[in-house]
């Protein structure tokens, strides 16, 4: 039997959970959006201009620290800061659906950029600051984006002549080329309008964000959501975070991951919330220091952000008042016990849980301030949702039995399209009325999900998608190796770590050197959250008949388990 423990929150805005799961429906919350009347709809002007026709033009919406820089923007300025920005996008030609991607560090300019080009009709596209090159030019050139906006810092990982659909660059900072597709944030910005005639009202089937994400197969997935999202977005930020007007929110996400966007722009500032966005790398310093300044109140994290700041000296947290803080969730990768028992210690709360993904758009299985958790459990479906688990027939298993967890389709934040890959969105869908999500999950007698793992190859490290085929794909370009395998290990600091097994080319030892020249290649090559943490050489990798490395054997080594059908293994 499972530990279960009661809800702390009495006052918490979902009420009535078992009734609401009967008779809730999407439809029903229409009228809380200002285009229920209007007409008009865009994303943008509900997060930001909505709150200033509300009166509420005076409340903080944003406040932005790193170490060189603090700021606080009300809701006022960033409606006239997202219009300059939708006028300077549309001066530059941006015309409705454009592709326009954001590659920078967390600044004030990301998020004004972001919402800028969403109010100007564009489909933004955020990209993590730390891609290298070979990232950055297969998300652009697969999305056939028009514009970028960058830093001159990440000038360099941009192969623009290699992009010919790639013509603005607008760049955030002052070094900014006379030649060539380059323009000045700064200039343009200046030269531009707060008025709102360059909002460009869509239709709530229209895009509005692409994100890149990793399979199991073949290169990154152009995961695309429309402006309907925005419904679930702003109920799960009430029902699930529990946002109320005056709540000072915290989601540590960066928006180059959905989390960064669902929950780091769109569902507090819908709520009209005072969001908090810090700059720089993890410290526990920085991050109970931010907590404590800004008096957060609602903070969304991930289990291995917790982790850390549960290995971290007892000294360290002593220092800080937290006592601002009235709710915590967790997100990206199973939530230990353990760290729940260290939140009730340290913090006198609860971390709540809560399961999704970047194709499902918003939350779809959480704990809830307002209902009882168990401890280790990811919850139960949101009313509006439908969860269950599926053998591969699409049959609907019985509680505690193991199988694909799937949901049934229609939810508003359900994404849309993958971009230009009508086959890898197909696959999401092969079973009538479901979307299979990839992972595996039992369902107990109270309803309650439990996570068990993923059913195909993606590795989930530190919270963060990876796809061993991109990984594997780099390393066999390296001149010394001929063949990688590349799977996820189970670590506790960080859930998973990526492992490559490499069989080097003839004329290669195996040594510590070359393990340290691979890693930094794939460092220089892909991104630092792509790199392997463990390399073992191999004189050979298990290989199916038609050549496809297998995995499952290199899994079944690492964990010494039973390898399983190995029919298909070609054993020369
Ligand atoms: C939002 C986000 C999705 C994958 C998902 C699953 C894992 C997410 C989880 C969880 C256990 C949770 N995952 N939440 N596993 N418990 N509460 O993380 O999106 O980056 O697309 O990752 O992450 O395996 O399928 P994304």
């Amino acid at each position: 039997m499972s530990e279960i423990l009661q809800p702390q929150q009495s006052d918490a805005q979902l009420k009535n959970y078992d009734q609401l799961k009967e008779t809730f429906h999407w439809d029903d919350i229409h009228s809380v959006f200002s285009w229920h009347e209007t007409g008009n709809v865009n994303m943008a002007y509900e997060c930001i201009d909505r709150h200033v026709d509300d009166g509420r033009g005076d409340h903080p919406a944003l406040r932005y620290a790193d170490s060189s820089r603090e700021e606080t923007y009300t809701f006022a300025d960033l409606k006239g800061a997202t219009n300059q920005a939708a006028h300077m996008f549309r001066r530059l030609e941006v015309a409705k659906g454009d592709r326009v991607f954001i590659f920078m560090p967390r600044s004030p300019e990301l998020y004004i950029s972001l919402l800028g080009a969403i109010k100007a009709g564009a489909v933004a596209g955020p990209l993590f600051e730390a891609f290298m090159n070979e990232a950055v030019r297969s998300r652009l050139e697969d999305s056939e984006a028009s514009t970028i906006v960058t830093t001159p810092e990440l000038l360099e990982r941009i192969p623009y002549t290699d992009l010919p659909h790639l013509n603005k660059i607008i760049l955030v900072g002052d070094q900014v080329p006379q030649d060539g597709p380059f323009y000045s944030y700064f200039n343009e910005m200046k030269a531009s309008p707060t008025t709102d005639d360059a909002i460009e009202w869509v239709s709530l089937e229209d895009g509005m964000i692409l994100h890149y994400t990793s399979g199991s197969t073949g290169k990154p997935k152009g995961v695309y959501h429309v402006h309907h999202a925005m419904i679930q977005h702003y109920q799960t930020a009430k029902w699930v975070l529990d946002l109320h007007e005056d709540d000072v929110f915290w989601c540590t996400a960066d928006p180059g991951w959905v989390t960064g966007t669902s929950y780091g722009i769109f569902g507090p500032w819908l709520n009209g919330v005072t969001n908090i966005v810090r700059g720089g790398r993890f410290s526990p310093d920085d991050w109970y220091h931010t907590i404590e300044k800004q008096r957060v109140t609602v903070w969304y994290s991930a289990p291995t952000a917790f982790r850390m700041l549960m290995a971290a000296p007892k000294e360290i947290i002593e220092k800080y008042d937290l006592s601002s803080l009235r709710h915590i969730l967790s997100v990206g990768e199973p939530l230990n016990p353990e760290v729940v028992r260290w939140g009730w210690e340290v913090f006198g709360l609860r971390i709540h849980d809560t399961w999704w993904m970047t194709e499902t758009g918003a939350m779809l299985i959480c704990n809830y301030p307002s209902e009882p958790i168990k401890p280790g459990s990811m919850g139960k479906p949101i009313p509006g949702v439908h969860a269950a688990i599926i053998d591969d027939q699409g049959k609907e298993l019985p509680p505690n039995e193991m199988g694909n967890l799937a949901v049934q389709t229609g939810w508003p934040a359900q994404m849309r399209k993958i971009w230009k890959n009508e086959t890898k969105f197909n696959e999401y869908f092969s079973i009538p009325g479901w979307y299979i999500s990839g992972d595996t999950a039992f369902r107990d007698e109270d309803g309650y999900f439990w996570f068990q793992g993923r059913n195909d190859d993606v590795i989930v490290t530190a919270g963060e998608r990876v796809g061993p085929f991109e990984i594997e794909s780099k390393l066999v370009e390296h001149p010394s190796v001929a063949e990688a395998g590349v799977i996820g290990k189970p670590d506790e600091m960080r859930g998973h770590i990526i492992k490559a097994f490499i069989a080097v080319r003839d004329g290669y030892e195996h040594s510590d050197e070359l393990k340290e020249e691979i890693r930094s290649y794939i460092k220089n090559e892909l991104s630092a959250h792509s790199v392997p943490r463990e390399i073992e050489f191999k004189e050979t990798l298990p290989k199916t008949r038609s050549g496809k490395i297998m995995r499952r054997v290199l899994k079944a080594w690492e964990l010494d388990e039973p390898a399983g059908d190995l029919s298909t293994m070609d054993d020369n």
